[in-house]
C-alpha cells in the first residue's frame, strides 16, 4: 500500500470527515516542515555550530541555548507568510509575534515551545517541539503585541489541534485534530512525514512513573503518599512493583506514555508555589493534555482537569499530572481527601 504521508492523511481527513479546514491543513503541514528543519539542525550537533549557550535569557529567566533561538526562528519564519495565522506565541518570546502587515492574516493562533528539554541538547538526549492551535477570536485586538496576549488566553478545551515532534533515534510527529492521535515518522530519504500509527490508545493502568525524585521533600502530601505507595511495590498498598523513568524532556516522557502507558508528574511543590508550578500551560501542559485525553488518558493539576483552566497570563505555569487514566484518577483522588 502506498505510504500515507502527512499531506495525504490531512487531505483524506478533510475530504472524508470534514475535520480539517484547508487553512488548518496548511498550518499543520507548515509546522511539520519547520520541525523537519529543526530535526536537521539538531542532527548536525557540534558540526553545525549550534550547540551551547546563546548568551541570552528568555522570559522564563532561563539561559537560552543556540538551538532554542534557532528553533524559534525557524517556526516564526515558516509560519508568518502563509496567511493562515493571526499571531504566534512562544516560550522563547516575552510577547506574541504578530503576523507582519506585509503578509495576510489568518484565522488561527499558534503557540509553541520550540525546543523542549533544552538541558538535554548538549548531552544528546531526546528533545522536542510542542505546539498548540487555537482559533483567533473575531474581536481580537491585534493592534500591538501587548494587546494580542488576550486573544491567546483561551482554555485548553478550545484547542483545534495540538502536537509534538520528538527528536530521538527517529524523528516523530504526534498529532491530534480532535479525532484521536496519530503518529508520523520522518522518512529522511523522502524528506517527509509518513503515517506509522493511528488511533493511539494509552493503557488505563501502568507500572511506570515519571517524576523528578530530587524534589520529593517539596511535594504536597497526596503526591508524597502516592509515590511512597509505588516505591513500596508488591508489598505495599498498590500490590505491584513499579519502574521509574525521568528523561527531563517532557516530550520524551510523554511519548513513552503514549507508546506504553505510564504516569508523568511535575506536581506543585513548595519551592514553586509562588510561580504556580514548573511547566507552562499554553505551550506545554495544554497541548500535551489535549493529546493525552485524545488517546484515552487523563491530565490534571492534581486538583482539576488541565484543559478546563481559564488562563490568566500567556506564560502561566501549572502543576501537571498526566497519563494512564486509572493512575491519574488515583493520585487526583488523594488530593480530594
Ligand atoms: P527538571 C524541560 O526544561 C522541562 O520544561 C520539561 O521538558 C521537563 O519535563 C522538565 O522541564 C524537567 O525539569 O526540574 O527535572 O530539570
Amino acid at each position: 500500500m502506498a505510504q500515507r504521508t502527512l499531506a495525504r492523511y490531512l487531505t483524506e481527513e478533510h475530504r472524508n470527515k470534514g475535520r480539517i479546514p484547508a487553512n488548518l491543513k496548511f498550518l499543520i503541514e507548515v509546522v511539520a516542515r519547520a520541525c523537519q528543519a529543526i530535526s536537521i539542525a539538531i542532527g548536525k550537533g557540534g558540526l553545525g555550530g549550534v550547540l551551547g549557550e546563546a548568551g541570552s535569557d528568555n522570559i522564563q529567566g532561563e539561559a537560552q541555548k543556540k538551538l532554542d533561538v534557532l528553533s524559534n526562528e525557524i517556526l516564526l519564519e515558516a509560519n508568518e507568510w502563509g496567511g493562515h495565522l493571526a499571531a504566534m506565541a512562544s516560550e522563547e518570546m516575552d510577547l506574541p509575534h504578530l503576523v507582519p502587515h506585509r503578509f495576510p492574516k489568518g484565522e488561527y493562533l499558534l503557540t509553541f515551545d520550540p525546543l523542549d528539554g533544552s538541558s538535554n541538547i548538549d548531552v544528546n538526549v531526546s528533545i522536542g517541539t510542542i505546539f498548540s492551535v487555537l482559533k483567533c477570536p473575531d474581536n481580537a485586538d491585534l493592534s500591538t503585541p501587548e494587546a494580542a496576549e488576550q486573544a491567546f488566553l483561551q482554555p485548553g478545551t478550545a484547542q483545534v489541534a495540538a502536537g509534538y515532534a520528538v527528536y530521538g533515534p527517529t524523528t516523530l510527529l504526534v498529532l491530534s485534530v480532535g479525532d484521536g492521535v496519530v503518529v508520523f515518522t520522518l522518512d529522511r530519504e523522502q524528506g517527509q512525514f509518513v503515517l506509522t500509527q493511528e488511533n493511539v490508545q494509552i493503557p488505563a493502568d501502568t507500572k511506570e512513573f515519571a517524576i523528578n525524585m530530587s524534589n520529593q521533600r517539596f511535594w504536597e502530601a497526596p503526591v508524597q503518599r502516592y509515590v511512597a505507595e509505588m516505591v513500596a511495590g508488591k508489598g505495599g498498598p498498590l500490590g505491584k512493583d513499579y519502574n521509574m523513568r525521568w528523561v527531563a524532556s517532557m516530550v520524551a516522557d510523554v511519548h513513552r506514555i503514549m507508546t506504553r502507558g505510564g504516569i508523568f508528574m511535575y506536581p506543585m511543590d513548595s519551592k514553586m508555589q509562588a510561580q504556580g508550578g514548573k511547566l507552562r500551560l499554553m505551550y506545554e501542559a495544554n497541548p500535551m493534555a489535549f493529546l493525552i485525553e485524545q488517546a484515552g488518558g487523563r491530565a490534571t493539576t492534581g486538583r482539576r482537569r488541565i484543559l478546563d483552566i481559564a488562563p490568566e497570563k500567556l506564560h502561566q505555569r501549572v502543576p501537571v499530572i498526566l497519563g494512564s487514566r486509572n493512575e491519574v484518577d488515583r493520585v487526583t483522588g488523594y488530593h480530594d481527601n
